[in-house]
C-alpha cells in the first residue's frame, strides 16, 4: 500500500496526538482498518507507539456497544433498547428529578479525551439546557495543577508554550515526574535529537524508568518532595550567582519575595527532605544555567499532589530565575495527558469556566458567551464543584441525584475509587455514553453506544496548543451514534431549539469559534480548511488571516503588565506521611501498553499480552524484609482500602516506595488505595503519594 493512502487523522489516545493514516482494508461485513504513521505531523514525525498501531482493533471489537441499554429500575438487568426509548427515558427522569430537587440535582462529568466540539457542546448543554452548576471533568485529575500554576505565573495555560520541535534545540532539559518513554514514546525522538546534538537530560523520578535510563542524570526523589527540590535548586542558583538578572528585571515581577522565600532552603536541608544528594542538585542547576537554551518540563509525577500547584509554581520560579520562558528553544512546559487534554480544558466543561478559557465568574465573559448562546447572562449558573468533590457528593442529601457521564471511567480512575463507586451507586439516575461497557457504564441506568475516533470528525488540541483535525475514515456500526447526537437529542427532549444544539461538528466548531473570540484561548481564526492546509493551527488565533501563535510569550506575557509573575511558595509534607502502621510510600502511574482506566486498551489483544495484569513494583531489599518473592500475589493496604497485585521485584525503585499502575479494575485497582486529599487551588487529588503496608496473600 502507498505510504500516503488512507484518511489522514490522529490517534485516539494521548496528547501527543500522533498523526496517522487510516484505511479500510477488510472485505465483507464491517471493514478492519490499516494504520500507518504520518510524517507530516511534527509531534510524532513518522512514529507511533504500540497503542497507536493497534488502535484500530477496538473499532471491530466484539466488546463494542452497538445498541442503547436500559435499566428501568434499580436491581433490574440492563436490556437492549431503542434510541428514542433510551433518550426519552433519560430526559423524562432528568425533568422529574430537576422538578423535585432543583436544577443542580443533575450533574455532568466530561473528559479530556472528548473533541473540542463535544466538550463545548457538553458545557453549553449543562449551562443552558440543564441550567446546572454541577459540571466538571477528569482533566482535574490530570494537568489542573500545572494549569493553575501557569495561569498564575504567565496569565495563560498552554501545556507547551512552544512547538514540540523546540525540544531538540535545547541544550539541557529538566523533566520532573514524567515518563515519556512509556507515556508518549515518539516524544523521545525529540529528546534523542537534543542529546545527539550534545544536550543533557535530567530526570526526576522515584523510579529508574525507561525515561530515566536515557537521562544523563537521574534524581531518584522521595515521592511528594519535588517542591522542596525546586526550592533547593533555586536557592543554589541564587547563591552561585546563576540567575539571569537582566531577564528578571525586564520580564518579571515579584522576584524579591521569592528570593527571600527560598533563602531557608539551603541545599543540605533540601537533600534531607528529597533524598537527593547536594552534588546532584548543584550539577542540575549548573547544567541548566550553562545551557544556551534550557527547558524545565513537568509531568504528573510532580503535579498530582495536594501541593501540585505550588510545586509547578516552584519549577516555574526556577525557570523564570534562569530566564527561560519566552526564549525560543527554552521555557517551562507541562507535558499534557489526554488526547484533548489541552482543548478539553478551554471550552467550558470545567466547573468554573466558559469557552475560550473564560472565567464563569467574570461578568464580561458571561455577557459575551450568553450573547452567543442567545440567553440572558443572569440565567447562566455560577461555578460548581470540582471533579472529586462532585463525585463525592453524588447521591448525598445536598448533592446531585443524577449524572450524565461522557468520556471517563471514574470507578477505576478516581481517587478512593471504592467510595466513589458507592456514591455512583447511590444515584437515582446514571446516564453513560461510552464505546464499551466500562466499569462505570455497568452501573448505569441508561448506556448509550458512542462512535469512535476513526468514525467521526472533530478537532483536538494537542500538547503544544496546536489545533488538529480528526477525520472520519470509516463508517460507524449501525446503531451507534456520536456524542454530539446524544447531547443534541437530550437537549431537544428538554425543550431546547435543535438549532442551538447541532449534531454537525463543523456547525458546533463555528459556534465555538464565536464563543471563544476575544478569550484567552481564541479559536475564532481557525477553520477546518486551515487546519487541513497548515497541519494544525496554534491558538490564540483571533482572525482568519492571523498566523496562529506557536510561541505566545516571545515579547510579552499575557498578564495585565506584560510581565511574568514570581509567586513565593513553600514546601509541605505529603498529606499522609509514612508511619509505623503504614510504613511504605505508594505511588501510581502508567505502563506503555495500557491507557488510563484500561476500558479501551484492556480489550486489545496485543496490549493485553504486553501488560496483562496489575503489579506491585518493589525493591529487593523491601521484598526480602517482607518475605515476598517475585511473581507472588501481594496485598497492599492504605487507610482507604486494600488492593492486590503481582509482586515485581526491581532495583529500579526506591526501597521505601512501591509503584502500582492504575489501569486495572476490580480488586487490582490502585485507586482503592489513593488519597483524595485535594490541592487548595487546582483541586487535584494526591494520586502520587500515600502511605501503605504490604503483605503476601496467604
Ligand atoms: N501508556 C500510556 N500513555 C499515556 C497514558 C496512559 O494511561 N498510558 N495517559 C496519558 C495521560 S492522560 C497522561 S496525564 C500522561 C501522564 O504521563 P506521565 O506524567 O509521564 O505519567 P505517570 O506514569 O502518571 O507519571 C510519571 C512518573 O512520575 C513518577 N512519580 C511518581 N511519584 C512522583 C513524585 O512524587 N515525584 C516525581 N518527580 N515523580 C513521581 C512515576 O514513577 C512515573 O514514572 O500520559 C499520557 N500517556
Ligand atoms: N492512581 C492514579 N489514578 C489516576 C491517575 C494516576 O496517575 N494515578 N491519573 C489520572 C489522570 S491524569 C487521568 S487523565 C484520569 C483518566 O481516567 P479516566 O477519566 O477514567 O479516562 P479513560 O480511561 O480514558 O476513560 C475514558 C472512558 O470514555 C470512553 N471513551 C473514549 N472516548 C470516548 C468518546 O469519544 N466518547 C465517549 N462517550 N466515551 C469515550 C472510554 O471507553 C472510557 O470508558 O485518571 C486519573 N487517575
Ligand atoms: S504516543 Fe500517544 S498519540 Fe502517539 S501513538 Fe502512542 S498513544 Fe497514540
Ligand atoms: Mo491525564
Amino acid at each position: 500500500m502507498q505510504a500516503d493512502a488512507g484518511t489522514p487523522t490522529h490517534c485516539p489516545y494521548c496528547a501527543l496526538q500522533c498523526g496517522m493514516r487510516v484505511s479500510a482494508d477488510g472485505a465483507g461485513g464491517r471493514p478492519a482498518v490499516t494504520i500507518t504513521p504520518r510524517t507530516d505531523v511534527p509531534a510524532n514525525d513518522g512514529g507511533l507507539c504500540q497503542k497507536g498501531w493497534t488502535a484500530g482493533e477496538l473499532l471491530t471489537s466484539p466488546d463494542r456497544l452497538t445498541t442503547p441499554l436500559l435499566r428501568e429500575r434499580r436491581g433490574a438487568p440492563l436490556r437492549p433498547a431503542g434510541w428514542d426509548e433510551a433518550l426519552d427515558f433519560a430526559a423524562a427522569r432528568i425533568r422529574a428529578i430537576q422538578a423535585e430537587h432543583g436544577a443542580d440535582a443533575v450533574a455532568v462529568f466530561g473528559g479530556g479525551g472528548l473533541t473540542n466540539e463535544k466538550a463545548y457542546l457538553l458545557g453549553k448543554f449543562a449551562r443552558v439546557a440543564l441550567r446546572t452548576s454541577q459540571i466538571d471533568y477528569n482533566g482535574r485529575f490530570c494537568m489542573s495543577s500545572a494549569a493553575a500554576a501557569t495561569n498564575r505565573a504567565f496569565g495563560l495555560d498552554r501545556g507547551l508554550p512552544f512547538p514540540i520541535t523546540d525540544v531538540a534545540r535545547a541544550d539541557a532539559i529538566l523533566l520532573a515526574g514524567g515518563n515519556l518513554a512509556e507515556t508518549m514514546p515518539p516524544f523521545v525522538r525529540h529528546l534523542t535529537r537534543m542529546r545527539e546534538a550534545g544536550g543533557r537530560l535530567i530526570v526526576v523520578d522515584p523510579r529508574r524508568t525507561p525515561t530515566a535510563r536515557q537521562a544523563d542524570l537521574h534524581l531518584q526523589i522521595t515521592p511528594g518532595t519535588d517542591l522542596a527540590l525546586a526550592l533547593g535548586l533555586l536557592h543554589i542558583a541564587i547563591a552561585e550567582g546563576l540567575v539571569d538578572e537582566d531577564y528578571i528585571e525586564r520580564r518579571t515581577t515579584g522576584f524579591d519575595a521569592v528570593r527571600t522565600s527560598v533563602s531557608a532552603w539551603w541545599p543540605e536541608r533540601a537533600e534531607r527532605v528529597t533524598g537527593i544528594p547536594v552534588a546532584q542538585m548543584r550539577e542540575t542547576v549548573r547544567t541548566l544555567a550553562a545551557a544556551r537554551n534550557a527547558m524545565i518540563l513537568t509531568g504528573r509525577g510532580a503535579e498530582q499532589h495536594a501541593k501540585g500547584t505550588d510545586t509547578a509554581t516552584a519549577f516555574i520560579n526556577l525557570a523564570l530565575a534562569l530566564g527561560l520562558p519566552g526564549r525560543p528553544g527554552s521555557g517551562y512546559g507541562c507535558v499534557t495527558g489526554q488526547g484533548n487534554g489541552q482543548g478539553g480544558r478551554e471550552h467550558g466543561q470545567k466547573s468554573d469556566q466558559l469557552p475560550g478559557y473564560r472565567r464563569l465568574d467574570d461578568p464580561a465573559a458571561r455577557e459575551h458567551v450568553a450573547r452567543v448562546w442567545g440567553v440572558d447572562p443572569a440565567d447562566l449558573p455560577g461555578p460548581g464543584r470540582s471533579a472529586y468533590e462532585l463525585l463525592d457528593a453524588l447521591g448525598t442529601p445536598d448533592g446531585p441525584r443524577a449524572l450524565l457521564l461522557l468520556g471517563s471511567n471514574p470507578v477505576v480512575s478516581a481517587p478512593r475509587a471504592g467510595h466513589i463507586a458507592d456514591r455512583i451507586a447511590a444515584l437515582d439516575l446514571l446516564v453513560v455514553s461510552d464505546l464499551v461497557l466500562s466499569e462505570t457504564a455497568e452501573l448505569a441506568d441508561v448506556v448509550l453506544p458512542a462512535t469512535q475516533w476513526a468514525e467521526e470528525t472533530g478537532t483536538i488540541t494537542n500538547l503544544e496548543g496546536r489545533v488538529l483535525l480528526r477525520r472520519r475514515a470509516v463508517p460507524p456500526p449501525p446503531g451507534v451514534r456520536g456524542d454530539l447526537a446524544v447531547i443534541s437529542g437530550l437537549a431537544r427532549r428538554l425543550g431546547q431549539d435543535p438549532a442551538a444544539f447541532p449534531e454537525d461538528p463543523r456547525a458546533v466548531f463555528d459556534e465555538l469559534r464565536r464563543a471563544s473570540a476575544g478569550g484567552v484561548a481564541d479559536y475564532s481564526g481557525i477553520t477546518y480548511e486551515r487546519i487541513e492546509a497548515e497541519t494544525g493551527v496554534f491558538w490564540p488565533c483571533p482572525a482568519e488571516d492571523h498566523p496562529g501563535t506557536p510561541r505566545p510569550f516571545l515579547d510579552r506575557f499575557p498578564t495585565p503588565d506584560g510581565r511574568a509573575r514570581f509567586v513565593p511558595v513553600d514546601h509541605r509534607a505529603a498529606v499522609e506521611d509514612i508511619d509505623d502502621g503504614y510504613p511504605i510510600y505508594l505511588t501510581t502511574g502508567r505502563v506503555l501498553a495500557q491507557y488510563q482506566s484500561g476500558a479501551q486498551t484492556r480489550r486489545i489483544r496485543a496490549l493485553n499480552e504486553a501488560a496483562p495484569e496489575v503489579y506491585v513494583e518493589l525493591h529487593p531489599d523491601l521484598a526480602e524484609r517482607l518475605g515476598i518473592t517475585a511473581g507472588e500475589r501481594v496485598r497492599v493496604t492504605s487507610r482507604r482500602g486494600t488492593a492486590e497485585g503481582v509482586a515485581r521485584i526491581s532495583t529500579a525503585i526506591r526501597s521505601d516506595t512501591v509503584f502500582m499502575p492504575f489501569h486495572w479494575a476490580g480488586d487490582g485497582r490502585a485507586n482503592l488505595l489513593t488519597n483524595p486529599a485535594l490541592d487548595p487551588t487546582s483541586r487535584m487529588p494526591e494520586f502520587k503519594v500515600c502511605a501503605v503496608r504490604l503483605e503476601r496473600v496467604a
